[in-house]
């Protein structure tokens, strides 16, 4: 199919069932979405953290304090301040030591040629060690052919966005289910949505903005509960400054974590 010709997808389905993470592992091609299944379901966690601080330091004490909490760390490499490449090789260690994925918000937003270099080269050389980065859909399918380009052989897993937490986002309505239309296209490369409720069958879910109170954060972040997220459909809930600016990150990630996995429970 040639690549403008993105077809109109069917109405929303209604989410009905709670399929458990074991059982999804078989309905994907993609080696990161089945690691990524196989990891919340041992270690019975829903939860990754968006890792935002801003310091190579803060960034290895609070993998230190979370990972074994977490089915992935989310991160955005380039706010480091003192970043250098040996970090890579320590976050790597560190997914393997404390068993999670690395997933890097890098939201790509330009024509496939440029997104293929920033995906692979540049500073910090994303495709090496990103299990899962995620991409805009403004520039139309070419940006999920140049990610593929470059992701695929390694076995690496696009996230799209065809929703945002943030209040008065664009990403709704003919925007939204356009990129379901692109990603049903793609479904080995693309394995699911960032999303604030369920969007399609056999994608996976994950949805930023949650904390333990509903409200926002005075610049167009609007949160919800863990619980609502499941409810809704989210296979993994994101957290952020819920968790890394807690005294005890560590504590804390572990309630969000019990949040997460008992509302979970509760939809089986
Ligand atoms: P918070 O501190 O829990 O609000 O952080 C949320 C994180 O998720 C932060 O890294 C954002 O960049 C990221 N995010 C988001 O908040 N909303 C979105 O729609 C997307 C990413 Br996509």
């Amino acid at each position: 199919m040639h690549i403008q010709d993105i077809p109109t997808p069917p109405q929303k389905p209604v989410y009905e069932r709670r399929i458990s993470y074991a059982d999804r592992i078989a309905d994907f091609k993609n080696p990161t979405a089945k690691k990524l299944l196989a990891t919340i379901a041992r270690k019975q966690t829903n939860l990754c953290v968006a890792a935002d601080v801003t310091s190579c330091k803060e960034l290895l004490e609070l993998i230190h304090q979370v990972g074994p909490h977490i089915c992935m760390l989310k991160t955005h490499i380039d706010i480091l301040h003192d970043f250098h490449s040996s970090m890579i090789k320590q976050l790597k260690e560190l997914a393997s030591q404390y068993d999670f994925l690395l997933f890097e918000d890098r939201k790509f937003a330009d024509i496939g040629n440029t997104v293929m270099h920033q995906y692979e080269g540049g500073v910090y050389h994303i495709s090496d060690w990103a299990d899962i980065v995620n991409a805009h859909t403004v520039p139309g399918p070419g940006i999920i052919q140049g990610l593929k380009k470059v992701g695929a052989s390694k076995g690496r897993a696009l996230l799209l966005l065809p929703q945002m937490s943030s209040s008065g986002t664009l990403a709704t309505g003919d925007y939204t289910q356009k990129t379901i239309a692109m990603a049903t296209q793609e479904h080995e490369f693309v394995i699911g949505f960032i999303a604030r409720e369920y969007l399609a069958p056999n994608f996976l879910h994950f949805c930023p903005g949650v904390q333990m109170q509903e409200g926002g954060d005075g610049m167009g972040q609007r949160y919800i509960t863990p619980k609502f997220a499941i409810e809704a459909g989210i296979d993994v809930i994101i957290v952020g400054r819920g968790i890394y600016k807690a005294d005890d990150p560590g504590a804390q990630a572990q309630q969000y974590k019990k949040a997460g996995w008992d509302a979970y429970q509760e939809q089986l």
